[in-house]
């Protein structure tokens, strides 16, 4: 698998794009953090402008109307973002990541000229529906049940937790097809729009942070959708497992870039705090125990980025990256939970103080170390890769 776009960015038309997201996330997203956690929403205004910076597009193919940047370029680009509060980057994020990459990896070419400019400009929002109230880590164990009526499939069942469920205009869903295959087996992907009858989505969930999200569970009854709408055609039956795994490995470079891009913010924070405040009569960052906390932090920020970097060029130079993107998922999100952790302990007291916003982001990346895959299925990801490389005669 080749994860280039053919029609991949320049360099320069790369880093004016990564420049401008970096001043819209300074000057435009940081400065409206508070708004968005005291509304719990995300202005309209600033998603409009996100749509004309052309955020909703990053991943989509410059041929469908996005921008067609490569993991790497999406990494850093992302790391950016990244560094405001995380309910602006999940606002387009489904769009650029695990909504529209089953489409653009497995789709056929009609779903693709039908779906990915709409994605691309952010007139349509995807979610990706693999979850269930009875299938988080197995998502192999699902139940929601897609059968074959004429030319048509039913679908009915639910979902959880989905990101962007009432903001989304179609899901890439995974259901059953084959009701007698056991686990991941048996799973087709389709696309589903969703207006189409008989689908219910719930009120949106309140959670511990990243205010200005929305996840909401939904419902399926009696939904029908043309047999067309399975994503890569009726070719890719029962291959639909496959393709939600293509699109998480590549959605865990992802959110490692925003693991990143928090822990990043939080050193910036955690620094500047350090140099200002004074205590024994002197600024708390002459002091040696504050210095390794901060320490720690920067090296193990550098390690999240160049293992990220690494996955990323792998993926785009055709490499599958299964173990490096679950290695890259894990250390950087791990990575911004310690630094979170430090970050609220150099600030003391007022780290602990809704006043500052190591507060809210100590709370906020907590999620990162669970959606996409909990750092317990990365470690389990990695480990049966390198047994089976191991098996495979390959040695470190
Ligand atoms: N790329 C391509 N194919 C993959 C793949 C990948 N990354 N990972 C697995 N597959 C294939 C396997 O090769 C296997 O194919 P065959 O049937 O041809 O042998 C098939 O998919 C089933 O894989 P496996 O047997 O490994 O499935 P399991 O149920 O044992 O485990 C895990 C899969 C646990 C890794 C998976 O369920 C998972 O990632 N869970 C977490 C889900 C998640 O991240 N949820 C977050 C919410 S969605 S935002």
């Amino acid at each position: 698998m080749d994860g280039t776009p053919m029609d991949a960015v320049d360099q320069e038309t790369f880093e004016q794009i990564r420049d401008a997201v970096r001043r819209f996330t300074q000057e435009r997203l940081i400065p409206a953090e508070r708004e968005v956690e005291e509304t719990d929403t995300v202005p309209d205004a600033i998603v409009a402008e996100m749509k004309e910076l052309g955020l909703f597009g990053l991943s989509v193919p410059q041929d469908y109307g996005g921008m067609g940047l490569t993991l790497s370029q999406e990494f850093e680009v992302i790391a950016e973002v990244g560094q405001a509060a995380l309910a602006f980057r999940s606002v387009f994020g489904t769009n650029v990541g695990i909504g529209s990459q089953g489409i653009v990896i497995d789709g056929t070419e009609a779903q693709k000229a039908e779906w990915l400019p709409g994605l691309a400009s952010g007139e349509v929002v995807a979610s990706f529906a693999l979850t269930e109230p009875d299938a988080g880590s197995d998502a192999g164990g699902l139940r929601t049940r897609a059968v074959r009526d004429g030319d048509d499939f039913v679908i009915n069942g639910s979902k959880r937790y989905i990101t962007n469920a009432n903001r989304a205009t179609i899901l890439s869903l995974m259901a059953r097809t084959d009701p007698d295959a056991k686990g991941p087996r048996g799973i087709s992907a389709f696309i589903v729009p969703t207006e189409t009858p008989g689908i219910t989505i719930g009120k949106h969930d309140h959670k511990m942070g990243q205010r200005g999200t929305r996840t909401c569970d939904i419902t399926f009854e009696d939904v029908r959708i043309p047999a067309a709408n399975m994503i890569g055609g009726e070719a890719m039956l029962n291959q639909g497992f496959k393709t939600a795994m293509k699109v998480l490995d590549r959605g865990r470079i992802h959110m490692a870039a925003l693991g990143v891009g928090q822990s990043r913010r939080l050193i910036n924070e955690a620094v500047g705090y350090a140099l200002e405040r004074k205590q024994f009569g002197q600024p708390i960052a002459d002091f040696q125990l504050m210095q390794a906390l901060l320490a720690d932090s920067q090296a193990e920020l550098y390690a999240s980025e160049c293992l990220s970097r690494d996955a990323a060029a792998r993926f785009d130079a055709g490499q599958r990256i299964t173990l490096e993107a679950a290695c890259a998922k894990m250390t950087a999100t791990e990575t911004a939970g310690k630094i979170a952790d430090r970050a609220v302990q150099i600030f003391g007291g007022a780290g602990y103080m809704t006043e500052y916003p190591v507060e809210r982001i100590y709370r906020d990346v907590r999620l990162m170390r669970i959606y996409e895959g909990t750092t317990q299925i990365q470690q389990l990801i990695i480990a049966r890769n390198m047994l089976d490389r191991h098996r495979n005669g390959t040695r470190l």
